[in-house]
């Protein structure tokens, strides 16, 4: 760990305006959050994007901090190796903030809090395909099913019950809806079951990956293992996505 590097494809999620006040100092700009996933192929399927949350934001403010200087490093920033804070904000402050992100169906999303989200890797956020990743569907079941989850985090309703299920591989096993299939099948109550959901991911992924088929978008009824390069380059080419190492 640590020695070879992950290279993830960075997505560009667009905040869309208005900005929420403690956001206002950037209204007129481009604003994104940029989400790391390694299932660009599976960018039909959003339904929302994740943000940390836990009591203690330190950490995220730490992460965010690492990340942008690996941006930098990467030159991915104004000045080159030098990362610009133009605002400071915490995890909560992005709860609810709507956005639009590249080849999702859903117009837009919005950013809702999972406990699970890794403080030390990549950018903090994280995009939510429910469809096709047992985590992203374990939190979103949490959120949708538990009122008083929703009230914890000050996620209103219409940020998360609308969003239904976009199904959009084909699993030789578990069918297009395969992240639900299975959290059902191994009886996973929340998104805190780490170890089975683990084990969920490891099968959905596996069977996914190599034998999934494309059943949505411009590389309909292509393998996955296929579609998955051209889908990211189109993302890359289009600048709605960057690469990412670390
Ligand atoms: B994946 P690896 Cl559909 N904390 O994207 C927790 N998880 C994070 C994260 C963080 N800070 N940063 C990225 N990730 C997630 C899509 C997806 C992903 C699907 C299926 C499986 C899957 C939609 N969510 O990942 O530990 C992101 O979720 C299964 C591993 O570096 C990213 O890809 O291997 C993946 O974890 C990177 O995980």
């Amino acid at each position: 760990e640590g020695v070879i590097p992950q290279e993830y494809t960075l997505i560009k999620m667009e905040v869309v305006s208005p900005f929420p006040p403690k956001m206002s100092v950037l209204e007129g700009k481009k604003v994104f959050l940029a989400a790391a996933t390694l299932r660009p192929e599976t960018m039909y399927g959003q339904t929302n994007a994740w943000v940390f949350q836990k009591e203690n934001t330190g950490h995220l403010r730490l992460m965010i901090m690492r990340a942008a200087l690996n941006l930098a490093y990467q030159r991915l920033s104004l000045i080159p190796g030098k990362p610009t804070c133009l605002v400071e904000l915490s995890g909560q402050d992005l709860i609810g903030l709507p956005l639009r992100s590249p080849l999702a169906f859903n117009e837009i999303i919005y950013t809702l809090p999972m406990l699970s989200v890794l403080t030390d890797k990549a950018t903090g956020i994280v995009t939510s395909v429910p469809s096709d990743s047992p985590d992203d569907y374990m939190a979103v079941h949490d959120l949708k099913s538990k009122p008083a989850f929703r009230a914890k985090f000050g996620v209103k309703d219409e940020w998360v019950m609308p969003f239904e299920i976009v199904p959009i591989i084909n699993h030789p096993d578990f069918g297009d809806r395969s992240a639900e299939r299975i959290c059902i099948e191994k009886k996973i109550k929340s998104q805190n079951e780490r170890d089975k959901l683990d084990e969920a991911k490891k099968t959905i992924y596996k069977g996914g990956f190599y034998e999934g088929i494309m059943i949505v978008g411009e590389y309909a009824g292509m393998k996955v293992q296929e579609a998955k390069g051209l889908i990211r380059s189109k993302l890359l080419e289009t600048n709605e996505a960057v690469v990412y190492s670390e």
